[in-house]
């Protein structure tokens, strides 16, 4: 077991740190304060190659492993969840997808443009009805003339205001419930396909979320991803992929914490001595950093298994699960370190307590993490009734 990494991979994280401080740590704060979703931002992800790290050259992507990916979005984790999200939803949950299920016209057409950045892409998944139970989509495709009629609506869809295409989950057949399932390319600019921002979130100020209303929105039939019935596995392929990113993210959260938590306790004095010379206090630094650590390594796990190949559902989530807890842990004591300075956003802590209350929810609750973990330790599926 190795776990030095290559020459190459600290120099990608060197850089993805230097990029991260200087060029979003810089707006963070001024974004989330303005709800401003930073599309300049988002082209400098784009150059730096952050939208595809993990599409092959040919697509225009970085052709990068996992476990590079998964330090890439660390550090930009560490910087911004709102930035972190849009590499989340555009790589891991757009482009992965593309990658495992297109045809090769899809590959070509798509990927490309979404690894510049010229395109951003969305995933359509979740419903207002729809949320842990992915399989009850009430989005339905009604089969015509050449193609398809989608209509429904969408919930809770990151990027979807900006989305040039968009990945809509839809049911055929009811009856069929998971094996009904599709998934089609949406042309977001097709006549019937609305969205709507969805404003007064906790946190992600900086990020964008919106519903999304199908309305009759007609769809050729090589706008279809993968198989009729394959929507599920199409879905939770891509989760696979999303909680991944969405664990890296945290571990870059916990990271920072971390960082500002002991910058903050070794300057603040107070009792004539810095706050960090208190036992209770390194007490909680040394926990942030045992839990950082853990997470960090159940993320490199992850990704290296991901990496060879191998069967990593249950390690992923095992990942995310941890991570995402560990992020939210380690956030509010970085608050507890900082006292009433960690209460306004002088600090990055009290911007991550907000933004990483939404990971223990999205791309899969906590409870359907353990639910898959708990599955694979027993083999019995707790969502099938006996
Ligand atoms: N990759 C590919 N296929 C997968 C898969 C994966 N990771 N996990 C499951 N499948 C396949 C199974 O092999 C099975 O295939 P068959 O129909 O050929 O048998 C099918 O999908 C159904 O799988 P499963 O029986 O595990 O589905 P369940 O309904 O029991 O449970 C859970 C699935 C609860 C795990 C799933 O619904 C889930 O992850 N829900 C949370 C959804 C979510 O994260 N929503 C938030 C989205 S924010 S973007």
């Amino acid at each position: 077991m190795d776990f030095d990494l290559s020459d190459e991979q600290q120099l990608i994280r060197e850089t993805a740190r230097a990029f991260t401080d200087r060029e979003i740590v810089a707006r963070a704060r001024e974004n989330a304060r303005n709800e401003h979703f930073d599309l300049e931002l988002v082209g400098m992800l784009a150059e730096q190659g952050y939208l595809g790290a993990i599409v092959p050259r040919e697509y225009g992507g970085a052709g990068l492993d996992y476990v590079t990916y998964g330090l890439i979005v660390e550090e930009i984790g560490r910087g911004d969840s709102a930035m972190r999200t849009v590499i989340s939803v555009q790589t891991s949950l757009v482009c992965s997808s593309i990658l495992a299920w297109g045809s090769e016209r899809q590959k070509a057409d798509y990927l490309p443009r979404l690894c510049s950045g010229e395109w951003l892409g969305c995933f359509g998944l979740t419903e207002a009805e729809a949320g842990s139970d992915a399989a009850g989509q009430r989005t339905r495709a009604s089969k015509v003339e050449g193609g398809w009629r989608l209509n429904g609506s969408k919930m809770w869809i990151s990027l979807a205001n900006h989305a040039r295409v968009a990945l809509i989950f839809a049911q055929t057949d009811p009856e069929l419930r998971h094996r009904g399932l599709a998934c089609f390319l949406v042309d977001t600019e097709h006549p019937g396909f609305t969205t709507q921002a969805i404003h007064h979130k906790m946190g992600l100020h900086g990020s964008d979320t919106a519903s999304i209303s199908l309305d009759d929105v007609f769809v050729p039939d090589d706008a279809l991803l993968g198989d009729v019935g394959a929507g599920f596995k199409v879905a939770m392929s891509a989760l696979d992929s999303g909680r991944y990113s969405v664990a890296a993210g945290c571990v870059g959260i916990c990271q920072g914490c971390v960082e500002e938590s002991v910058r903050y306790a070794t300057q603040r004095r107070q009792f004539d001595r810095p706050i960090a010379s208190f036992q209770l206090v390194q007490a909680m630094l040394a926990e942030m950093k045992v839990r950082t650590d853990a997470a960090r390594l159940l993320v490199w796990r992850a990704g290296a298994l991901r990496d060879r190949g191998r069967p990593c559902t249950t390690e992923t989530s095992i990942a995310k699960l941890y991570a995402t807890e560990s992020a939210q842990w380690c956030a509010n004591e970085a608050i507890q370190v900082h006292g009433g300075a960690g209460y306004v956003d002088d600090h990055p802590v009290e911007r991550w307590f907000r933004d990483v209350r939404v990971t223990t929810l999205y791309e899969g609750t906590s409870q359907i993490q353990k639910l898959i973990i708990g599955r694979a330790l027993t083999g019995i599926n707790a969502l099938v009734p006996e």
